[in-house]
Formats: C-alpha cells, structure tokens, sequence
C-alpha cells in the first residue's frame, strides 16, 4: 500500500535522497544513516555544496570594493542571492532582507538596535511560553538595560498559544513589541502569526517572528503575514551554517541604529562621527559570508523547484503517519497539537526512560534524533518534563525513516522492561 502510495505522488522523496551524499553514508559500524533531525539543521544536496566549491574556485573576492572582474562577479552572486531570498519570503524589496549568521544574530540585532532606541522603563515586550531560547535571551537582556518588562503568552495542554492572554497584555497600553515563533523547534506548533499580528498593530506594537522552524518547511509570506521583522536561518532550509536572514520592513530598518560598526556599513567616517550606509549595508559591517550567501541562494533554488507547498504536504503526511505509529507504542506519550498547526516535529517520551538514552540507543541503530530540552527550558517547565524525545523531519525523510524509528523504539521497550 505504502509502496503504491509513494509511486503515485508528485513527491519523490526517495529519489531526492540521491542528491543529499550525506545520505548516502554508513554510520556505527555499518548501519545506513537514518537522519530525523533536522529541525537542528538540514543536509546539504550536492548542488549547495558544489555552490560554496564553485564561489572559492572561480568568483572568490571581497564584495563592493574592487573594480575588477571577480569582484564584481562576487558582489552581482551576493545580491542575486538576496533577491532569491526576498523572493522566497515575498519581501517587497531585497534590501529589507539583511544578511546576519543565523536566527540567534537576527532577533539580536533588533533587540540591540531597535530594543535600545524603542523599550523604556515600563514598556512590555511580549514573547510566548513555545520560545527557543535565541526568542527570550536577547529580550531579556535588553530589558534588563532599558527598565522594560517581559510577559509570556501561556499555552494549552496541547501546545497551542493562548491569545486571549496577548489580548489582557495588549490592553494595557503599555506592548511596544511581540515577538513569537512561527514554529515551535520543541512541538512543531504552528502559531496563528497574522493574528498575533492584527491585534499586536491594532495595540500599536511591532511584531517580531522567528521563522528558524517555519520558512524552511512551510510557504512563507510576510506580506501577508504582515510582520514588521522576520528571522531565520540558511542552516535549516539546506543552506550553509553561517547564514541566515533579517527581513524587516524598510521604515523600520531605516529609523533603526546600526547594531555593529565598521566597514562597508558607513557613509562618511570622521574622527568624530560617522554616517550610515543605505540599506541593507547599513546592518551588514565587515566582511560577509559571501558564499555561504550565495549557497543558500542555490538552497533557495532548490526549495523553489520542489515547491514550498509540495514539501508540507510531504511532511505533513510523514507526520500523520509517524504520530499514528508512536501512538501504538505502549508507554509512547506525544506531545504537541494534532492538526493542520503542526509541523514537521514529533516530540515524545517513552515510559520513564530518559531521552538521552532513548537516543542513545537509536544511534546504535544508525537512526539521528535530538533528546534534551531543544533549548525551550520554559516551556520543558511548563509541559512538566525535564526532556523529551525529538523526531524532526525534511524533504528527504520517508516512511521508512518512520518505521525503522518504530522499530528501534521497540528495542528500546524491551531493554527497559516498559510494561504494555
Ligand atoms: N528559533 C527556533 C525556533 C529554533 O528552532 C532555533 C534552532 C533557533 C531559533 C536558533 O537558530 P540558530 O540557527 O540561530 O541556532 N533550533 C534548534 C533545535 O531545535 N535544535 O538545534 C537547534
């Protein structure tokens, strides 16, 4: 049936496979690499990896200095990579997506530069209980500096934000700023982002989101979505590490003061004072990552061809199907929403034993998964558990993933000796 089923989908996943060489490996000893973690990061297909090769054989040259040939072939790849960037988000205009090394830098950087201009004692800046830590540790620091206070939006049993908080936040006037995921990395919830953000602008306040968990999996729009900054990371999309994007809406960035100084990012330089570059340069001092810009271009390329709605489909189908083969397992509890608001991550735990050595034991089944508290301690609090299980999966993952999953887990019942 299984078989049948993939055969006549649009969505080839096995063939795809092939282009991923990292796939292709044996690991402990011999066993093929079932890798279920991508919500950590993603592989890398063969054509992102020749696009960092092909920058450092043929282009390679610092960007918007020289006036020779490879530096102006370098600057034209750099830009083009934007555009594709903004293309893929819908951005108005590519100079309002900022080249940063991943989310954590992105929500950084507002937090710096916007945070310190805008958040004054007694301003609120709201964030939610589904945050990875990169959403809550910036905030915290700056409102430390500018006397501003947190609030966190709650969550049900099932993982999903509880707007009418916001709204109880919201109406005391005092919200300059909501900052949320669109994904949770720890549940895979998707949050109700155009509503977060009707009622955060209908208060006055900005809204932030982090899109680490969302633009690599689902069509993102931030037109729509109306955000006014949205950040992600190229490692998750099968981009390089050290790349990853700021959008925000120009008259904010424009307003915005530089978060680092140096190079490339001034007008005019005195030993007084200086002035800004236009954007994007405004935000992107010293040297970039030029080719590893120019590889998530080839990323984004790649996400293009297949379809950002054909690849949610894919995951949304492999995750009906894995949730319905861990609910089987006697001793499995699920965390996180079942529906269409949940992506491509299954969290879990198995009777007492700790995650770690639920992963521990997959490992030496070849099968990749991240045990721990993925960097949400709050909401780990909130859900009562110190860690759980996490399965996450990409454009490349299969059934058969699933299955060898259910089957590891199956061994791991019985070292465990978990009643049925
Ligand atoms: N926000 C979310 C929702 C994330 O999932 C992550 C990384 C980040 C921010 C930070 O991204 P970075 O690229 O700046 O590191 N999440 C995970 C994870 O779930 N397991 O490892 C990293």
């Amino acid at each position: 049936m299984s078989t049948l089923h993939t055969h006549t989908r649009q969505f080839d996943a096995r063939a795809l496979r092939e282009e991923f060489p990292i796939l292709q490996r044996l690991v402990r000893g011999g066993k093929p690499l079932i890798y279920l973690d991508s919500a950590a990061t993603s592989q890398k297909p063969a054509a992102v990896i020749q696009a960092l090769e092909d920058f450092y054989r043929t282009t390679n040259a610092n960007i918007h200095r020289g006036v020779y040939e490879l530096s102006e072939a370098a600057t034209l790849a750099y830009d083009q990579a934007r555009a594709k960037v903004a293309r893929l988000i819908n951005a108005p205009d590519p100079r309002e997506c900022i080249f940063v090394r991943n989310t954590t830098e992105a929500i950084n950087l507002v937090a710096q530069s916007w945070g310190r201009a805008n958040l004054g004692p007694g301003d609120i800046v709201v964030l939610s209980l589904l945050e990875h830590h990169s959403n809550i540790v910036p905030w915290q620091l700056i409102a430390r500096e500018r006397g501003a206070e947190l609030r966190y939006i709650d969550i049900d049993e099932s993982g999903r934000l509880l707007l009418e908080q916001l709204d109880e936040y919201l109406a005391s006037g005092r919200v300059k700023l909501v900052s949320a995921t669109h994904v949770s990395n720890a549940l895979g919830t998707i949050t109700p982002v155009a509503e977060i953000v009707e009622r955060a602008h209908a208060a006055g306040a900005v809204v932030l989101v982090d899109g680490a968990q969302s633009v690599p999996h689902l069509p993102v729009d931030v037109q729509a979505l109306g955000v006014d900054f949205y950040a992600f990371s190229g490692h998750k999309m099968l981009g390089p590490m050290g790349i990853g994007v700021l959008y925000g809406r120009r008259e904010l960035l424009e307003a915005m003061p530089p978060f680092l100084g140096g190079g490339d990012m001034i007008r005019t330089v005195t030993l007084e004072e200086s002035t800004w570059a236009d954007l994007p340069a405004k935000f992107e001092a010293g040297t970039p990552s030029v080719a590893d810009a120019v590889a998530l271009g080839v990323a984004v390329d790649y996400l293009q061809r297949l379809s950002m709605p054909a690849i949610r489909q894919h995951e949304m189908e492999l995750v009906r199907y894995a949730l319905a083969r861990l609910d089987e397992i006697p001793g499995v509890t699920l965390y996180g929403p079942v529906g269409e608001d949940r992506s491509g991550v299954v969290s879990f735990t198995l009777g007492d034993v700790h995650p770690h050595d639920i992963a521990g034991i997959l490992d030496s089944e070849g099968i990749a998964i991240r045990a721990g508290h993925h960097c949400a301690q709050p909401l780990m609090r909130r859900l009562g558990v110190v860690a759980t299980a996490r399965a996450s999966v990409y454009l490349y993952n299969t059934e058969e993933d699933i299955d060898r999953l259910v089957d590891a887990l199956l061994i791991v019942r019985q070292l465990f000796n978990i009643e049925d």
